[in-house]
């Protein structure tokens, strides 16, 4: 299968084979670890943002935006977006395709959806490999769009040089946020449809919270950007923001050990998924199968039969 894709003109740039070739490892066929291999020098160069929040926050809309704005700057843009409570590929999509729909004629712009089948674990694999395959057909900036909810905001953090968290005057006040893990991992946050009631409050109760937490002058302070993503009202600041984070992360010498952590969770990743496929062979699932009744009625218990499991 590998040979029907052919390197170099994905290198290129040349649309067919991305889209081939993101299929193909998507698909876990046969090969894609080559695959991935042979891709992998010429992969790094590209800039990797996640636009993670609520369904509904204006996410897509940002996307789009903030893409014809990297266009304007004859950057070459990727967009991934992932929709992992979606169970089926159409309708999210559908609705996904009319808000990018500024981009999706240009040449310069890549969208590829990606709806989990199964985990969430596997799915954030598989969205940092369609990353990579679009970073090495010379994609300049990489947008991912990921829905807030569960692992998955946590999933895109450990995938985006740059996370920024979309907020809406609905979604409550920084407590909330605080809650649902989003200053942990919101490098700066966005508040959209700042053309509703009760934006100005909503960004004041954030910055309250950010400014409680520990910093000096050199540490990185997260800021909050207003923004009306569907007239296109503070997309700039997105991008400058965006711009001064990237710029950070490079003086303090943060920008490599984030991606070294990355590609350290990356591995990790690997290894206990190669580990889970080659430990669950049939014998073992018949096992378990059969010692279930056992557990069940209390003659037995979970851990003797892992533990029986792991002897086996
Ligand atoms: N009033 C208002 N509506 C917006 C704004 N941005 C997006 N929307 C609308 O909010 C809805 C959800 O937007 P979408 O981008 O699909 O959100 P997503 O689920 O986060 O990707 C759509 O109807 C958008 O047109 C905004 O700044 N103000
Ligand atoms: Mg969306």
């Amino acid at each position: 299968m590998t040979n029907t894709i052919d390197i170099q003109k994905l290198l290129s740039g040349d649309r067919r084979s991305i889209a081939r070739a993101i299929s193909f490892v998507e698909n876990e066929n046969a090969g894609a670890e080559q695959f991935l291999s042979a891709l992998y020098p010429h992969t790094g160069k590209a800039y990797r943002i996640g636009i993670t929040g609520p369904p509904g926050a204006g996410k897509s809309t940002l996307t789009n935006k903030l893409a014809k704005h990297y266009r304007s700057q004859s950057m070459k843009v990727g967009i991934i977006a992932v929709d992992p409570t979606s169970p089926f590929t159409g309708g999210a999509l559908l609705g996904d395709r009319v808000r990018m729909s500024e981009v999706e004629m240009d040449e310069g712009v890549f969208i590829r959806s990606m709806a989990s089948r199964g985990s969430l674990g596997g799915l954030s694999k598989k969205t940092r490999e369609a990353a990579d395959i679009l970073d090495a057909a010379g994609f300049n900036i990489i947008l991912f769009e990921t829905v807030g909810v569960g692992q998955s905001e946590l999933d895109i953090a450990g995938a985006a040089d740059t996370t920024v968290v979309v907020l809406v005057p609905e979604s409550g006040d920084g407590i909330q946020a605080m809650k649902a893990g989003l200053m942990e991992i919101a490098d700066f946050f966005v508040m959209n449809k700042s053309d509703r009631p009760g934006a100005d409050q909503a960004v004041m109760s954030i910055k309250m919270i950010l400014g409680f937490r520990a910093h000096d002058e050199h540490s990185w302070m997260a800021d909050v950007v207003k923004t009306t993503a569907s007239e296109g009202i503070g997309i700039d600041s997105i991008a400058s923001e965006t711009t001064r984070h990237r710029e950070y992360l490079t003086r303090s010498g943060e920008f490599e050990k984030r991606r070294a952590r990355q590609l350290k969770a990356r591995i990790e990743e690997i290894i206990s998924d190669k580990f889970t496929v080659t430990f669950w062979n049939t014998e073992r699932k018949q096992k378990l199968e059969l010692e279930l009744s056992g557990i069940l009625t209390r003659s037995r218990t979970p851990y003797d039969v892992a533990e029986e499991l792991l002897k086996k």
